[in-house]
């Protein structure tokens, strides 16, 4: 038995977690980001999980680095760096979230870098459209949307392009390069909201206004506050749709979360965002949740920031998983 009195409509069981912890740092420069699962888990989030809130864990209790995977030689494609990399693993990881979903269990995964949502999405959406026959909302928390096309990205860094791959507004027909992501993988332009976005790339915001995606930037909620933002983005996706939640860390303001590739400053407080977390767990429509880009080699040289990036981390997962204030 979980602690949380909300009852899970989609999920077989309210207790089964299963968890994927990804080591991997290819879908951008800087190294480190591979060792945030393993932080996580050393910092006792998995026994926190089970022994406080009550859920019965499956699937890895470590970390897969996917060396095996990784190819000797792997030239710049479309503008893509390290793009079999990439595209091999985050298939690798749409089987293994795949595997935990399809049983009916929520399903976990720690990263790594924002790429490897290729995978987790792609396996979550292939899971429940055949267990139940749903389209899977995602809600992509974040300062960055993370849809660039390979062709606009400036940095050729793919988890700056996961959301265009998964809603097919990047397409490539060869298998090694993400063609492997077929239909009934992808994620509906309309079942996608993001909130928390401050730093979007020109080319960006031209999709993110011809696609007429629904998105919540910090300046919405300054104007409206959290849970005025949160209630429209839930009424956007609908009361009755599989909720997968995005979580990188770097939508939390740098002074709760310093140890990220790619920090902005102005955003949202450790409060709003565990506050999205209780939110989405209150719908009884989570699934899947994903947090990414905690990176322990980052922000070394502030006193507490590594620390207070984890247990920030921790925290998020917590609370969509459940815990609650009283
Ligand atoms: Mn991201």
């Amino acid at each position: 038995m979980t602690t949380s009195p909300i009852h899970n409509r989609f999920l077989k069981s309210q207790e089964d977690l299963g968890v994927v912890a990804v080591g991997f740092s290819g879908g951008q420069g800087k190294s480190g980001v591979d060792e945030g699962p393993q932080v996580l888990i050393d910092s006792g989030l998995l026994t926190q999980l089970s022994d406080s809130l009550g859920y019965k864990l499956h699937g890895d209790d470590k970390v897969h680095s996917y060396a095996e995977l990784l190819p000797q030689s792997d030239e710049p494609y479309r503008g893509m760096k390290n793009p079999l990399a990439v595209s091999a693993v985050t298939r690798r990881i749409a089987e293994q979230t795949y595997e935990q979903s399809r049983e009916g269990r929520m399903t976990l995964t720690l990263g790594g870098d924002h790429s490897i949502a290729i995978g987790t999405v792609a396996g979550v959406a292939k899971a429940t459209r055949e267990r139940l026959g749903r389209e899977t909302a995602v809600i992509w928390v974040d300062a960055h949307a993370d849809i660039n096309r390979p062709e606009d990205s400036d940095s050729g860094n793919i988890h700056g392009m996961p959301v265009a791959f998964l809603t097919g507004l990047a397409t490539e027909d060869k298998e090694e390069y993400f063609g492997w992501i077929k239909d009934e993988m992808r994620l509906n332009k309309r079942k996608l909201v993001y909130i928390g976005l401050r730093d979007v790339d020109q080319a960006e915001k031209v999709i993110l206004r011809e696609h007429g995606i629904k998105a919540f930037s910090m300046f919405d909620i300054d104007r409206h506050g959290i849970g005025r933002v949160v209630e429209m983005a839930l009424a956007h996706i609908g009361s009755d749709t599989p909720i997968h939640l995005s979580f990188d860390v770097d939508a939390l303001d740098p002074q709760w979360a310093p140890s990220t590739g790619t920090p902005v400053r102005g955003g949202l407080t450790l409060r709003e965002g565990d506050f999205i977390c209780e939110s989405v767990h209150q719908t009884g429509n989570l699934v899947a949740m994903d947090l990414v880009e905690v990176n322990p080699q980052l922000a070394q040289d502030q006193l507490v920031g590594v620390q207070e990036t984890i247990r920030a981390g921790c925290s998020l997962v917590r609370c969509a998983l459940g815990e609650s204030l009283l």
